[in-house]
């Protein structure tokens, strides 16, 4: 009986412990395992001398502590003042003493108010690491990447590290609603528990301000743009104040997003007309209000006339009217203003991917200066792929923000494993040629390009209240890949994907060199296995679970597969060359002149461009039909490759993460061949043409997966 109990409790014990291990994300600090290594840091790092009493320079101290110790093996304490111990001194630029500063000569005008610096440097013939900033925020970043050092095993002789964000605004955007659900959500419910907030903090707020600054997230905006007025009322503004209070010190603001009907909603104002002074002085007391109780309240991202969210357009206005209208509402607080230019509408018979374009570009110029037009990475919709936006340098004088997003609606939500930096890196390498060669998108969003005064990138949050976070144990490399790009946008995923699977798993090089090659080809096998060839937007409805390219019964023409792939009897793909909608004279001619010729258009790109016909001849020597079906069985045989790898990777993970992504890939697998077989049945009726050699025949019949439904599919 005893026994069983005690076998009981192991259990338990074990199995929080890995649950844990799954809470911890990437903030790990795993004892280092190789003890000579360990021994080597400990005769550096004696102790710790923190110079500041900010809340911001205190926390700093704290994460460094726990992170050294927990790292080290041994208890690292922190002191006031410098003794004859190597030590780590952190403290920004005001806080250090002369004889710091002279030690280490350092120059802060190679760093901007959020950057840092980590510096060997010897006082009294002592060595020491100092790591500063001009401000206490730069310091906390710099920890973090120092902490990421000793994570990732790498040398601390001789540093001499300057660092500083690309970007000034890094953020989430969390499309939460108030009730507690999650448009496009895949890791289980909101994190804010609005019904229990302001008096209740969930250690979850703090741990996700923790994790956001460690990759320099500096915003969040904690609400969905599919907007509900209710958050603007004081009720709920207490609340947010309360978790503006929590991530302040970690150096991350709080923004939220303002239903444009709000004056009626919960004003009681007949109208929401942004030329009329009641309306534009309604928002300037609801700005007043938000500043009074939280004085660095960041602004408002909007969602306007699009999808049926009300907007300027209602009362017979323009985007500029309604942006303007709010960014001078917040102006007088330093406030700005992030409005989304994803718009399409039922009522324009023009190609969906040209509408945002020309409603957007003729604006340039016309934004007051805290305005920022924030635009998805593609012209359609968070597809496994799409060519770069047109948007992207075509607004000199208008900034643009990045808007990726790191929740993976169309891309096996939860469930599959995909590593999206791969995918953020090749759009932000995209040359949009608006400035000549080279002016690649990163340079568009970190405001190079054009000089903008304001820059940012957003990513549409993957994280819910499941214990690992983001419902699969991968998904937490892609909001991690975010962060980092956020700060730098010519980073390499894959060295962020070494950099995240050191601090999350373990540093053996028989763990990190397989696990890193699969999380790199994992992009790719997803396009491979849904949208080969640059086809795109063939989900199901409404929940775009699984494949749907049959769907063609809802109401407005652009929400059906039908509309994207466009296969008949002559072959597949959309025609946007200059003979078909002409969608690419909207980018540069460079540009332009590449996708639109066939020779030239990229082959992944191919059927995003183009009407190809069945028989065209791609590079490799196949036809399109046998090309395509080749592609679909190849995403398919990478899932399988990623199964066989994992596999073998077992006895270097704990077994709960271990099984979990066993598990997930086992569906991913299935779902790739459900992915294949449905396309490729349905395609085929119209290519009339037999599965080429080396692809394997469908189990099922069309008619079954056209029969499938998925009533709950989440995040919908
Ligand atoms: O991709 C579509 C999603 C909607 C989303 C919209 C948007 C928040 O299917 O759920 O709404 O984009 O970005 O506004």
């Amino acid at each position: 009986m005893i026994s069983l109990r005690l076998i009981f409790l192991f259990l338990i014990i074990s199995f929080s412990a890995s649950a844990q291990k799954d809470y911890k994300l990437w903030l790990q600090y795993d004892k280092i395992a190789n003890t000579d290594l360990r021994t080597k840091y400990l005769s550096d790092i004696q102790g710790i001398v923190s110079l500041g009493n900010s809340e911001t320079a205190v926390t700093s101290s704290k994460e460094l502590e726990n992170g050294l110790t927990e790292m080290l093996g041994t208890k690292i304490t922190v002191k006031s003042k410098l003794d004859q111990a190597s030590s780590i001194i952190i403290g920004s630029e005001s806080s250090l003493n002369s004889e710091i500063q002279k030690a280490s000569e350092i120059d802060f005008n190679q760093i901007n108010d959020e950057g840092f610096i980590i510096k060997s440097i010897s006082i009294k013939n002592k060595k020491h690491i100092l790591i500063s900033g001009k401000k206490d925020v730069g310091v906390l970043y710099g920890i973090y990447s120092f902490l990421r050092l000793i994570q990732t095993n790498k040398s601390i002789q001789n540093l001499d590290i300057i660092d500083s964000p690309k970007t000034n605004i890094r953020i989430l955007n969390h499309w939460d609603n108030l009730d507690r659900t999650v448009e496009r959500g895949y890791a289980g419910f909101s994190l804010w528990n609005w019904q229990k907030l302001p008096d209740f903090i969930d250690q979850r707020y703090i741990d996700y301000a923790r994790a956001n600054a460690s990759i320099g997230i500096n915003g969040t905006v904690l609400t969905n743009v599919n907007a509900n007025a209710l958050i603007l009322t004081p009720q709920y503004l207490e609340k947010v104040e309360a978790l503006a209070k929590v991530f302040r010190p970690y150096g991350i603001k709080v923004y939220l997003t303002a239903r444009f009907s709000a004056p009626i909603e919960i004003g009681g104002l007949k109208t929401a007309d942004p030329k009329d002074a009641a309306i534009a002085n309604w928002w300037k007391a609801k700005a007043k209000e938000i500043y009074t109780i939280i004085p660095d309240f960041g602004g408002f991202l909007v969602k306007a006339n699009s999808e049926g969210q009300p907007g300027p357009q209602n009362y017979g206005r323009d985007h500029v009217d309604g942006a303007n209208m709010l960014a001078d509402a917040v102006a007088p607080f330093g406030g700005i203003i992030m409005w989304r230019a994803f718009v399409y509408s039922e009522h324009d018979a023009n190609d969906r991917a040209k509408q945002a374009y020309a409603e957007f570009q003729p604006y340039d110029g016309k934004f007051k200066e805290n305005v920022i037009v924030q635009v998805k990475n593609g012209a359609i919709d968070f597809q496994p792929r799409e060519p770069f936006h047109p948007l992207f340098g075509a607004t000199p004088k208008t900034p643009l923000m990045m808007e990726f997003q790191i929740t993976q609606e169309y891309l096996g939500f939860s469930t599959h494993l995909v590593y999206l930096p791969k995918l953020f890196q090749e759009v932000l390498e995209s040359d949009t040629y608006q400035k000549g060669k080279g002016s690649t998108v990163a340079k568009v969003v970190d405001g190079t390009l054009y000089k903008n005064k304001i820059t940012g990138i957003a990513g549409v949050a993957n994280i819910g209240n499941d214990i690992n976070w983001t419902g699969h144990p991968f998904a937490q490399a892609n909001w991690y890949g975010f962060g980092r790009l956020a700060w730098n946008p010519y980073l390499d995923s894959e060295i962020i994907a070494d950099e995240w699977l050191r601090s999350t798993f373990c540093n053996d090089e028989n763990f990190i060199r397989p696990v890193k090659e699969m999380m790199i080809n994992s992009r790719e096998a997803v396009v491979n296995y849904m949208t080969p060839l640059g086809l795109h937007h063939i989900m199901d409805t409404g929940h775009h679970y699984g494949p749907g390219p049959w769907v063609s019964n809802l109401s407005r023409p652009e929400w059906n597969p039908v509309y994207y792939h466009k296969a008949d009897k002559n072959g597949i793909g959309f025609d946007r060359s200059k003979t078909g909608t002409n969608a690419v004279a909207q980018y540069a001619p460079e540009a332009a002149k590449i996708f639109d010729n066939l020779e030239t258009c990229p082959e992944k790109d191919l059927l995003w461009f183009h009407h190809v016909p069945w028989d065209y001849k791609l590079k490799d020597g196949h036809n399109l039909w046998d090309g395509m079906a080749l592609k679909y069985q190849e995403g398919v045989n990478q899932v399988k490759a990623m199964q066989e790898t994992w596999n073998k990777i077992e006895k270097y993970v704990d077994s709960q993460r271990f099984k979990e992504v066993q598990m997930l890939l086992n569906i991913q697998y299935k779902e790739a061949k459900w992915w294949r077989d449905a396309c490729l049945l349905y395609f085929q009726q119209y290519s009339g043409k037999e599965l080429p050699i080396g692809v394997e025949k469908p189990t099922q019949s069309l008619e079954y997966f056209q029969s499938l439904k998925f009533p709950f599919a989440p995040g919908n």
